[in-house]
């Protein structure tokens, strides 16, 4: 429920816009706003079709934060609290798009160009996996030094069961011809202007032929919404949200790297292992972001909760890494100093949610909850943020503070 979102929720603005628009209680929560905990943090809670109350970044194109209360649900993101994001503001969401003359088009360097409908696409043998979607700028709000771009908190992710084709069956049924090296997808979406470049990302051949980068037409069990990519989009498990193009419509197999702006100039990383620079500086030299680096998250107790004292407490959360799986999360309950192993839940695969949950008591007073993730690839998450000019790949010790009386 939207009531108990803990971002600090405010009615002010209810009232305020309530008396303007003439608005009844029903519509009440379109004017509710959250405040998210950073600097200028405030935003309305708006309703799109297909979507429950969301937290607004901007409205053209819809981008829309699932509010954090929603994580605390269950391992899964229901349908209507998943995030939104677009880039272009032509078309998104398409208008006008019907599914019986819809088509994915398979061309360039391939032996059979394909122009296959959806029925076509759901008559081939059919496979699920359960994947987060992470967009690189989630968190990017909470950046020290702040960075340009969309001031999300933690939001922008989303873990659903993912239904459809292997990107690798249909590129089969095309056939691979001599030197290709990149796949480039594009969606219906478009350009709000011809000087503003079309939104089209492209993986290494390699990374498409993998046999788990899908065609998705469903995600948990129904047709994706509209403004999550319906009829098809990409589904890139363990790797960015930037890739998993949505209302997908053209794959192009490529005999050289992609020359898209949103590969070469925007969604790049410093290409050191840690994807960092000094705080306020540019990195020398780029790369394409690529996979998640491993999180966790304290999903209750919630932030600035007060606690009864004398009572056990169950601390629980979510993690996930860009695929090697979790293998460990340690709750600490004093900032840091001590770590204690919390119980990994039920294990829905290694793109997914991770649930944790230890129990504990703690003395009256004020305290720093911290989660620390470790993947089986033994990575773990830092003490310090680290920092990058676009705000991506945050993955610093969280910390919730409550206070026990
Ligand atoms: N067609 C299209 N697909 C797109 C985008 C877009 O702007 N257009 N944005 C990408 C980015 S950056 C992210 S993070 C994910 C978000 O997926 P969602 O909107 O379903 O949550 O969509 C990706 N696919
Ligand atoms: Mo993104």
């Amino acid at each position: 429920m939207i009531g108990t979102d803990r971002f600090l929720m405010s009615r002010r603005g209810a009232l305020r816009a309530g008396a303007v628009l003439g608005l009844g209680i029903a519509t009440a929560s379109r004017a509710e706003t959250v405040m998210l905990p950073f600097g200028n943090g405030e935003r309305p809670l708006v309703t799109y079709p297909q979507k429950r109350p969301l937290i607004r970044l901007t409205t053209r194109p819809p981008q829309l934060e699932t509010p954090f209360a929603v994580y605390a649900e269950g391992l899964i993101t229901p349908n209507d609290a998943f995030f939104v994001r677009y880039h272009l503001s032509g078309n998104a969401p398409p208008q006008d798009l019907d599914p019986e003359t819809f088509r994915l088009s398979v061309q360039g360097r391939v032996q059979k160009p394909l122009s296959l409908s959806l029925a076509e696409l759901k008559a081939m043998p059919a496979t699920e996996i359960v994947a987060v979607n992470q967009c690189s700028g989630n968190s990017r709000g909470f950046s020290e030094p702040r960075v340009a771009g969309g001031q999300a908190a933690h939001g922008l992710m989303g873990n659903a069961r993912w239904r459809g084709v292997t990107l690798k069956s249909v590129l089969d049924r095309a056939g691979i011809a001599a030197g290709a090296v990149q796949v480039s997808f594009n969606g219906l979406d478009e350009p709000p202007a011809p000087d503003t470049p079309d939104f089209t990302k492209a993986l290494d051949l390699d990374h498409a032929l993998d046999g788990e980068v899908m065609l998705a037409w469903a995600m948990n069990g129904a047709d994706l919404p509209m403004l999550n990519g319906y009829p098809l989009r990409l589904v890139v498990p363990g790797t960015y949200g930037t890739y998993w193009v949505k209302h997908l419509h053209e794959i192009t197999v490529l005999d050289k790297p992609s020359d898209s702006f949103w590969m070469t100039s925007a969604y790049r990383i410093p290409d050191n292992d840690c994807a960092c620079v000094p705080a306020g500086t540019a990195a020398p030299k780029t790369r394409p972001i690529g996979r998640y680096n491993v999180r966790s998250f304290i999903t209750a107790p919630v932030e600035a909760g007060h606690l009864a004292a004398g009572q056990d407490l169950t601390v629980k959360g979510i993690a996930f890494d860009g695929g090697s799986g979790i293998a460990r999360v340690e709750i600490s309950a004093d900032g840091g100093k001590n770590w204690m192993d919390a119980r990994l839940s039920e294990d829905l695969g290694k793109y997914s949610f991770r649930g944790f949950e230890v129990s504990l008591r703690l003395p009256t007073g004020a305290h720093r909850l911290m989660s620390r993730a470790t993947g089986k690839d033994g990575s773990t998450q830092p003490m310090e943020a680290q920092w990058n000019p676009p705000g991506y790949m945050r993955n610093v010790i969280e910390t919730v503070s409550v206070t026990v009386a």
